[in-house]
């Protein structure tokens, strides 16, 4: 296992150097947030990410996310230039030496929560989901009232996507993801880059739209679409661990078995309801993730991939991005280390030495 942590580049308010502090972090997930979504990835741009990343003493481990453009998830004609793109990026990534890509085939929405900082008894505030509030969100306006969406889309554009969707069942989705993985896959595979696709999350239908990676059957299915070590899974335990039905170590060992787990998400969850739950500090015994089961099962699995502690909640005053604070997920990548050495877990070589 390498620890590694998010960072969103120049305009994340937490610096390299700080995470470098963090005992055990030398893996960094990022990805360029300035490019279209559906332009390929120039690489001078990539090299210049990574050049940061090394110079900060820190390797650049994972791209997390390219985002798929909704015309390939919709099945529209210009997916085929946008598939040739998504693998111009992909080899980009292989050609600066970034091993692992995470990416999700969510429609529309990327994760959603209603609360972006519900205030735990504690006095600290974590993101929170409840179906009920989603189900008063008015979309007509646009995603003004969706938290964390503000501007992403006019009512217009919206409403064009939600009605081009309804065309797109579940299993049109399936059809359209797997379109996708054949054409970039092998491509992937070629470029020496493993692909992890996130689970939905929350891993239920939102807004009438379909969802599709949402179990371990699903999560199956996806690997069977296309089988090559390279189409693989992130395996988040935050988004699965959302539908108590969701058993995560039973999930865990069945695709660890098949080598096919590229990255880990560490976060715990608090079911309050159904189809309720607020995030909750990593430790298993805050919330509903078996935390140490899982972890244990990816040991039994020989899993040498990326982890990362996922979201945090906000604690000490900490303002920023939600979800994404410095402290709370400090403290997630400790206690996952501290997990995984007491359960004897492989530690890299240059992991485990202390910078003199
Ligand atoms: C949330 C993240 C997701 C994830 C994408 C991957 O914080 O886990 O946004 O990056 O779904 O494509």
């Amino acid at each position: 296992m390498q620890m590694t942590f998010r960072w969103f580049g120049a305009s994340d308010p937490i610096p390299l150097e700080h995470i470098r502090q963090i005992p055990g972090v030398r893996g960094i997930v990022s990805a360029l947030y300035d490019v279209a979504v559906g332009d390929a990835w120039p690489l001078a741009a990539l090299s210049r990410l990574a050049e940061t990343i090394d110079a900060a003493g820190l390797q650049f481990a994972v791209v997390e996310s390219i985002p798929v453009h909704e015309d390939i998830k919709l099945g529209r004609p210009s997916r085929d230039r946008l598939a040739d793109q998504y693998c111009a990026s992909v080899h980009a990534m292989g050609d600066v030496g970034v091993p692992v890509l995470c990416y999700n085939f969510m429609p529309i929405f990327d994760w959603t929560r209603t609360d972006l900082s519900m205030r735990l008894s504690d006095g600290s505030t974590a993101l929170a989901y409840d179906d009920a509030a989603l189900s008063r969100i008015d979309l007509s306006g646009g995603t003004g009232d969706l938290p964390g969406w503000a501007a992403a889309y006019s009512a217009a554009e919206l409403a064009a996507l939600l009605d081009a969707y309804r065309a797109v069942d579940g299993e049109r989705l399936w059809e359209h993801l797997a379109w996708f993985l054949e054409r970039v896959a092998p491509e992937a595979a070629r470029a020496g880059v493993r692909m992890a696709i996130h689970p939905d999350d929350p891993p239920w239908s939102i807004f009438g739209l379909p969802r599709i990676i949402t179990d371990g059957a699903a999560l199956e299915r996806l690997i069977g679409l296309v089988d090559s070590p390279a189409n693989g899974v992130t395996f988040c335990t935050g988004s699965l661990g959302a539908d108590p039905r969701n058993d995560l170590p039973a999930i865990a060992r069945r695709l660890g078995e098949r080598g096919r787990i590229h990255f880990a998400h560490c976060r715990n969850v608090a079911i309050t309801g159904p189809r309720q739950f607020h995030e909750a500090p990593h430790p298993s015994r805050f919330g509903d993730v078996p935390m140490r089961a899982v972890l244990a099962t990816l040991r039994d699995a020989g899993f040498t991939g990326p982890m990362r502690p996922d979201h945090g909640r906000m604690i000490w005053g900490e303002r920023g991005r939600p979800g994404y604070g410095l402290h709370d997920r400090a403290l997630g990548a400790m206690y996952l280390q501290g997990l995984w050495e007491g359960l004897g877990g492989p530690v890299d070589e240059d992991e485990s030495s202390f910078p003199s």
